[in-house]
């Protein structure tokens, strides 16, 4: 047995440490399955001292840590990879809420608090928490902190790093770096915050953060619209920013494609949806105006009547409007599926993906054409934040393929998305971060001057290497 393993009990309890093969097997192995490992142990702190020592323990027996959240990450960032010797630190325990400021209107969390649970406690005491996605009941506001999450309410509220206004973490000296006052204005030297925030656990483990609370919507107004054209979908969102500003909370894309994906895995959800159009949005705007019904009849009409001007010009083909606050949620529910209906089935290439929003319909039409020249009958599950010129522009083998095509093109198939990218002056990483997905593509993609600065900050907050080696930019030891 490893001498960690003794050391780590000593710190944590029998407890708070996982060694035997099949209790560490479920934590080395990524949410898709695409990625695994080995690690020695899983270590599970309850407080941010623990960390720090754990992090002065692994230091002293030269073991790499790879920092844990909900392991719902979709780029194999929190798994082991390699031979060193390595063990997993989940924040799983280090979850108290430790403060709820309501005439500061912040929230102070730690690291492994579920997402979910600080909402739903944020909505209990009148507030609103608006960082919102579909891994939300697993996911933790430390691993959101990490890859800088997206969401579906980006076009309101913005990523992660938006409504996080401080963060405390453990350095790989073993230092805490703490900077939780809740401040809106503070320019005090270089923005720490946002160095350690979308970084991955590569620079530091986050243990803590302060995030902005927001008032409630009273509620909501949603559509799905049918529609074939993307730069329609464009000139739609930009109507609707200028009419209802943001009020305007959602917009989001689905194409045919993920529509029949979805459908075929979760029948359930074969009602108002259009599977003739090419695509069909999920339009959400949101009414915040005290509970009286002319206030909510004016979020409705501005939907219904930009869409009753579009249907009348031919731009959409069809619309349904919620009627319920119950059936928001159902349009939600199909929306939320298609990622897991596209884990039911065998491999898939995801590319999460952004554009200047001017550019994603050349680029969808442009890139659509060439992979089905090249990859005749591939199938593209494109969805995604439209409003934030951000597609899930996800690749499936053609119907009739063998098992291993997407294995054998998978190459082939990702260089071309990427060159493509490149050319309509994209990301290749939008939402879901680099870990170790993307990795090999990011000095090209970010350059050699950009890719040099990270290596220096990585270098000068890590020198041994110690947090999450070879993931995002490769170990150079
Ligand atoms: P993990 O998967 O455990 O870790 C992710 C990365 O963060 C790893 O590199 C890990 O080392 C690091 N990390 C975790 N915790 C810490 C910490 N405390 N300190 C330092 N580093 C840490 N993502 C979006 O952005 N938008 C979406 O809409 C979205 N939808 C999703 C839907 C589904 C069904 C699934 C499965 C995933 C989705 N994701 C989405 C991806 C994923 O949920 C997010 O990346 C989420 O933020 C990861 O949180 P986690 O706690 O599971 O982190
Ligand atoms: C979403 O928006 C997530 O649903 C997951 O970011 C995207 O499965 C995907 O590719
Ligand atoms: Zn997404």
């Amino acid at each position: 047995m490893h001498a960690i393993i003794q050391r780590l009990q000593d710190c944590l309890g029998l407890a708070g440490v996982l060694f035997e093969k099949e209790d560490v097997a479920p934590y080395c192995k990524d949410w898709r399955g695409i990625f695994s490992g080995d690690a020695l142990a899983v270590a599970m702190p309850k407080t941010t001292q623990q960390v720090a020592e754990i992090v002065q323990l692994c230091q002293e027996l030269h073991v790499k840590i790879v920092p844990q959240g909900g392991n719902t990450g979709l780029c194999g960032g929190a798994t082991p990879e390699g031979d060193a010797p390595q063990i997993i630190l989940s924040l799983k325990r280090l979850n108290q809420i430790r403060e709820i400021d309501l005439a500061n209107q912040t929230i102070t969390v730690e690291a492994g608090c579920i997402l979910q649970s600080i909402q739903e406690k944020v909505a209990a005491s009148g507030a609103f928490f608006p960082l919102s996605l579909a891994a939300q009941g697993s996911c933790t506001v430390g691993g959101n902190l990490a890859t800088n999450a997206g969401g579906i309410n980006v076009l309101r509220y913005g990523n992660t790093r938006d409504i996080c206004l401080g963060i405390e973490a453990v350095l790989a000296s073993g230092e805490v770096y703490s900077h939780l006052k809740g401040l809106r204005k503070d320019n005090t030297g270089y923005d720490l915050k946002n160095l350690l925030i979308g970084s991955e656990g590569t620079l530091g483990i986050i243990t803590a953060g302060v995030f902005k609370l927001f008032p409630s919507p009273f509620d909501h107004s949603a559509a799905l619209v049918a529609i074939d054209d993307v730069s329609e979908m464009v000139a739609l969102l930009h109507e609707l920013q200028r009419r209802a500003g943001n009020e305007l909370c959602a917009f989001e894309m689905m194409s045919r494609e993920s529509l029949e994906l979805t459908i075929r895995h979760f029948p359930e959800f074969n009602r108002p949806i259009f599977t003739a159009a090419k695509y069909t949005l999920l339009i959400e705007l949101a009414n915040f105006e005290v509970d009286n019904s002319s206030a909510s009849n004016r979020v409705q009409a501005v939907l219904e009547e930009t869409l009753e001007g579009y249907l009348v010009k031919g731009a959409i083909l069809d619309a349904a409007l919620a009627t319920s606050e119950a059936q928001v949620n159902e349009f939600w529910a199909i929306r939320d599926h298609i990622t897991l209906a596209q884990a039911k089935e065998p491999g898939n290439i995801k590319f999460d993906i952004s554009f200047a929003i001017s550019k994603i319909a050349s680029f969808i039409k442009s890139t659509d054409a060439i992979l089905q020249q090249k990859f005749n009958g591939v199938q593209i599950i494109n969805f995604g934040h439209l409003g934030d010129g951000n597609l899930h522009y996800n690749l499936c083998a053609p119907k009739d393929a063998k098992s291993d095509y997407i294995l054998n093109h998978e190459k082939n198939m990702t260089e071309l998305v990427i060159a493509q990218i490149q050319l309509f002056d994209g990301s290749i990483s939008a939402e879901h971060g680099i870990g170790q997905l993307k990795r090999e593509y990011l000095m090209h993609h970010r350059g050699r001057v950009a890719y040099q600065m990270m290596v220096a900050i990585k270098k000068a907050l890590d020198p041994d290497n110690l947090l999450n080696p070879n993931k995002v930019l490769f170990s150079e030891e």
